[in-house]
């Protein structure tokens, strides 16, 4: 039998396969050839089972599907594994909260470029639009004006209110959904409001640090509809740019991917060559000056790269 991994609680995988959850367990090493990962199977994997003969709600998983793509973190700069958050997913919603805690343009430009070099599209979420005072919201409304111009879909929305989740459940149809974010942006608030009967424990915000308390401890798929999935993933305080060498970096900004052709040098890294498309267009106002400065400070950052 054939099914998906949504949940691993170390030697245990929820398995659904037509619509019914399965626990599942592993026998042996199981591995995917060129994966150097402290888990072998994660969230989203496809898997193969055989169910245990004196119980059709156990099964053995056999082997591992190839993935389509997958994400992956390190746990410690240049270390040699990586964690895989989650495998076969077809977009990213990062959440952003302007306060309580601030996501900065730094680490959605850090999250976007690392998920772009995992081939997986982002959208924006902007939460806690209720916490906002007209002056926030207008600060807000300039930080989304320079994302949609970059090219990406931008929402606003208040899952505490219940406000904006329709215009979440559009483009989340008959899709793979990763929510990722720092802790305490409401990943897990958006999440109950989305698959009401998933109750996902939701965590404090700190009121002298404003920051969360990383309240869901591991990555958990849930099923919104019978093609619709969502994953819950703990917080994240940075994100590491694995393996991406410096004449690539650009290719993961999608509005600099898009002009890149037009530099004199085709490995122009766009720092100081002289007919470089990119400095042209940031001068002509064509590329926002705060993204080419993620730019620069990430490719500035070999530690991070590499
Ligand atoms: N004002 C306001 N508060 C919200 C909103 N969404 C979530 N919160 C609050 O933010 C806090 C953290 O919410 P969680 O859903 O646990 O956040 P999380 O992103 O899942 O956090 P981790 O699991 O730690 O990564 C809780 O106190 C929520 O009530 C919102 O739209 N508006
Ligand atoms: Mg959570
Ligand atoms: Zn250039």
């Amino acid at each position: 039998m054939e099914g998906v991994v949504m949940k691993s609680t170390g030697s245990w995988y929820s398995v659904i396969a037509d619509g019914q959850v399965l626990q599942c367990r592993t026998k042996g090493k199981l591995r995917l050839k060129g994966f150097k990962t402290t888990n072998p199977i994660a969230v989203g994997d496809r898997v193969e089972f055989e169910l245990e003969s004196d119980n059709d709600r156990q099964g053995v998983i056999s082997a591992i599907k190839p993935r389509s793509n997958y994400i992956m973190r390190k746990s410690v700069k240049l270390a040699a594994e990586g964690h895989v958050i989650a495998a076969n997913i077809d977009q990213a919603m990062l959440i952003a909260t302007l306060i309580h805690p601030r996501t900065s343009q730094g680490f959605i430009d850090r999250f976007t470029v690392t998920a772009e070099s995992f081939r997986i599209p982002t959208i924006i979420i902007f939460n806690k639009c209720d916490a906002l005072n007209d002056e926030l919201l207008d600060l807000q409304g300039e930080v989304i004006a320079i994302y949609e111009e970059a090219g990406f879909q931008c929402l606003e929305i208040s899952a505490l209110q219940g406000e904006g989740l329709e215009e979440i459940l559009l483009p989340a149809k008959d899709k793979v959904t990763l929510i990722a974010g720092h802790s305490g942006v409401g990943k897990s608030t958006l999440l109950n409001r989305l698959v009401p009967d998933a109750n996902q424990k939701i965590g404090d915000v700190s009121e002298w640090s404003s920051k969360g308390v990383h309240t869901t401890t591991f990555a958990e798929m849930f099923q919104v509809d019978d093609n619709t999935f969502i994953i819950d993933t703990p917080g994240i305080k940075e994100f590491g740019l694995l393996d991406i060498e410096g004449f690539e970096l650009a290719d993961y900004f999608p509005e600099m991917r898009a002009i890149r052709g037009n530099c004199k040098f085709n490995n122009c890294t766009h720092l100081h060559e002289p007919n470089c498309a990119i400095i042209a267009a940031v001068e002509e106002g064509i590329v926002s000056p705060d993204r080419y400065e993620s730019y620069l400070s990430m490719l500035m950052d070999e530690d991070n790269r590499r």
